[in-house]
């Protein structure tokens, strides 16, 4: 099993190899009647794009939206929505040196065990390429959910290796620098950590937050569909993701119960530790979700590694990486919070309207 797809009445399909001739997806389950253009997905999908910055990977793609099928006269029509988009920019003699050799903190090394048989370049299916699909589908959900319901969906870089950069959030500037960062005296800290970390030639982690605003309570599907567990599983499945919190997520392991409870009053909620969620159904509040990504494997910087035959070799990887992947994850958390709620809309409807 390839396991290409999630949701349940909204389902995401994608495929596609980072150095293939096109990644794409299929939508499944929209429905009718949304205005889309290629033009609207493929501004969301420049969001997260690469070589945008000298703090990212410099493969330029054109990142060119073709919409297959499933739109009409500039609507859904309800049919499965096809999106492709070629891939324009691959450079894959630059992984010919690990073709047989696996690198440490890589899924080269389980693919293989797994299949016996690995597509090297660029990592493959692997590579962080294939985010590309969630966020040209995340466009259609999050423009569905806003239009339907009011929600608005909101990602930020919380974290940077060791600086925190969500010390003051001014929301309307997060996209007026490279890292999605809402504090914009953060920013040349920022520049000058990144200049030295790709120097360096090492990498590091981020947490990236996502907020969504106006959710309506009830969505979620006890137990083994609550909403909690499939946003984490969402979440976990972007590449590089390793921790998931949802509101106070690990600090309510130190909390007192006294603390943790969200006390109500007919004005509302008084506090948001729950992150939105009671018992995986939504409660009304912000949705709140944190993740965590890993530093980056492929580095420059030699190590110790295997090849294939189980022989010691040394790993040096080439190519264009980004030094911190979490920069380019926030329209990437976004799109899968926007999925995963308009998965939600659709399944509430259909067991209780
Ligand atoms: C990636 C490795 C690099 C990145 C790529 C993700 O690929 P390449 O060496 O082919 O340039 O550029 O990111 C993208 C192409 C993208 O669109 O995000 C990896 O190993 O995940």
């Amino acid at each position: 099993m390839s396991y290409k797809s999630f949701g349940h009445v909204l389902r995401i399909s994608t495929f596609g190899e980072s150095h293939g001739p096109a990644v794409g997806c299929v939508i499944d389950g929209c429905p009718p009647g949304l205005e889309i253009t290629a033009g609207e997905i493929r501004a969301e999908v420049l969001r997260r794009a690469t070589g945008k910055s000298r703090h990212t990977s410099q493969r330029r793609e054109k990142e060119d939206v073709q919409i297959l099928s499933g739109v009409f006269e500039g609507r859904t029509t309800g049919t499965p929505v096809a999106l492709l988009i070629e891939n324009t920019d691959a450079r894959s003699k630059d992984y010919d040196d690990i073709k047989r050799k696996f690198r440490p903190g890589h899924a080269d090394f389980t693919y293989w065990k797994k299949y016996g048989f690995r597509d090297y370049r660029g990592g493959g299916r692997s590579s962080a390429r294939e985010t590309t699909m969630r966020v040209a589908a995340g466009a259609l959900a999050r423009k569905w959910l806003k239009q339907n319901l009011s929600v608005e969906i909101q990602g930020w870089l919380a974290q940077l290796g060791p600086i925190r950069t969500d010390t003051a959030l001014h929301w309307e500037t997060v996209d007026d620098n490279p890292f999605f960062c809402p504090d914009p005296e953060r920013v040349p800290e920022l520049e000058l950590y990144m200049d030295q970390l790709r120097k360096s030639g090492d990498s590091v982690g981020a947490r990236v937050n996502v907020i969504a605003r106006n959710v309506p309570a009830g969505l979620g599907a006890p137990i083994y569909g609550k909403l909690d567990a499939e946003l984490a599983s969402a979440m976990m499945s972007i590449n590089a993701a390793k921790g998931v919190e949802i509101g106070a997520g690990f600090d309510c392991v130190a909390q007192m119960g006294t603390k943790h409870r969200d006390e109500m009053t007919p004005e509302g909620f008084l506090s948001n530790h729950a992150g939105g969620i009671l018992g995986g159904i939504s409660s009304g509040q912000d949705i709140v979700v944190s993740t965590a990504f890993k530093p980056t494997s492929s580095l420059r910087i030699p190590c110790r590694g295997l090849d294939i035959d189980g022989n010691e070799v040394e790993i040096v990887t080439k190519g264009r990486h980004d030094p911190c992947v979490g920069i380019r994850a926030t329209p990437i958390v976004e799109a899968m919070m926007a999925l995963v709620l308009m998965d939600h809309v659709l399944l509430h409807r259909a067991q209780n309207s």
